[in-house]
């Protein structure tokens, strides 16, 4: 199969060998190494990206413009063209079905974490998301497909989720019902930052929206970032989001994959070196009003986190990959841990963000 995309492309060299790579929930990701070059291949979840050919029009356009602004020290992701061209190219698997793949050059000497508590990493992290909205701020905002319809709105989530629960499609409703109520409990707070951004208290960027630590390649020597990836969300959005997603994944002091509640909490330090990256690139162009809401976007991703976890158990494991049964409902009450740590720390949260944007602004 592998050996029938790579056909496909304009590869340098002989196929040697290939394997399943990084830990990404989404797409299916195979680092393939030629006798010339190394190859990252992506198939595309079509169930979630249902439009792939709008969404890779979106990332040509946006590394295309990414790559004129760059700086020497940091890499933009290069996709690999067909032999006729394109960005993209569909297999016919055995079902009938048609499968997309996309190739990019592969970021070699990288790596992506998905949980560190080395602080130096965080601050970079941070560094590599606030220097994309940077470089994105005057790219046009209506220039780029949604990929997927209402990605954050947090309370059409939650709505969804309400009707789900109603449906109860696989019987795992009576299971969950201490989460469910957790989740209602927080039902006034996921409007909040929606509602700011519809009545333009807060403006619309071009955003990244899934800025998971992972989605950073490091410099597997200097921990210097060297690449943000996982481009399939970069929509019109608010930067409350890529700061809370970021704070969420970055500053536990566990991975989503924990299952041991009692060792997940909000790291303050961690907290404070993602902050301190990322408002060292972007503080001169956030808005008060962004800036005032910073820990709330913490605080909402990860309800709507919960909210997705939680949706995607009831409705049978349709949306992110699972590797045993439970895991959808694990991820969720892993969240609700991190969250609820998360809510005891606002003020103080609140007040560090003051104190790194004074210093940065
Ligand atoms: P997903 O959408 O499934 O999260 P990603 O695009 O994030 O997929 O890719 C999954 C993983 O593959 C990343 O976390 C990273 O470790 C690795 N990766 C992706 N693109 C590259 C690249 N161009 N070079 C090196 N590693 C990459
Ligand atoms: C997915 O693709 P990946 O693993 O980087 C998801 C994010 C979630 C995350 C939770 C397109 O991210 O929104 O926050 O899992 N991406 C998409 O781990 O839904
Ligand atoms: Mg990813």
């Amino acid at each position: 199969m592998i050996k029938r995309i790579l056909k496909k492309y304009n590869i340098d060299g002989d196929l040697i060998s290939y394997e399943r790579y990084g830990s990404g929930n989404i797409n299916k990701t195979f680092l393939a190494v030629t006798s010339k070059n190394k190859y990252l291949i992506q198939q595309i979840n079509d169930k979630v990206f249902t439009k792939p050919y709008k969404l890779m029009e979106n990332i040509e356009s946006i590394t295309d413009y990414l790559k004129d602004k760059i700086d020497e020290n940091h890499k933009v992701l290069e996709l690999i063209k067909t032999k006729d061209n394109k960005c993209l190219c569909y297999i016919i698997n055995e079902e009938g079905d048609r499968e997309y793949y996309r190739i990019y050059e592969y970021i070699d000497n990288t790596i992506s974490y998905d949980n560190t508590d080395d602080r130096d990493i965080i601050f970079n992290t941070g560094r590599a998301f606030g220097n994309f909205l940077k470089l994105l701020k005057d790219y046009d905002l209506d220039n780029l497909w949604e990929t997927i319809k209402d990605f954050h709105d947090t309370y059409k989530r939650y709505k969804r989720l309400l009707c789900d629960i109603e449906v109860d499609r696989v019987g795992r409703v009576g299971e969950v019902k201490k989460e469910i109520e957790f989740i209602k409990k927080r039902e006034k707070y996921c409007s909040l930052i929606m509602d700011k951004l519809k009545d333009g208290s807060i403006p619309y960027r071009v955003t990244h929206n899934d800025t998971k630590v992972n989605n950073v390649l490091m410099d597997k020597d200097t921990k210097q970032y060297v690449a943000v990836i996982d481009l399939d969300t970069v929509m019109k959005g608010t930067m409350l989001f890529d700061y809370g997603d970021g704070i969420r994944s970055s500053a536990s002091t566990v991975s989503e994959a924990e299952t041991n509640l009692d060792r997940i909490y909000l790291d303050m330090d961690l907290f404070k070196s993602y902050t301190d990256g990322y408002l060292s690139e972007t503080a001169k162009y956030l808005t008060d009003c962004e800036v005032s809401l910073m820990a709330e976007g913490v605080h909402i991703i990860l309800i709507e986190q919960c909210i997705r976890f939680i949706d995607d158990y009831i409705n049978g494991d349709t949306y992110f990959r699972i590797e045993y049964e439970k895991h959808n409902l694990d991820r969720a009450r892993n969240q609700m841990k991190l969250l609820e740590d998360v809510e005891n720390h606002l003020k103080e949260m609140k007040e560090y963000i003051y104190r790194s944007y004074r210093k940065y602004r």
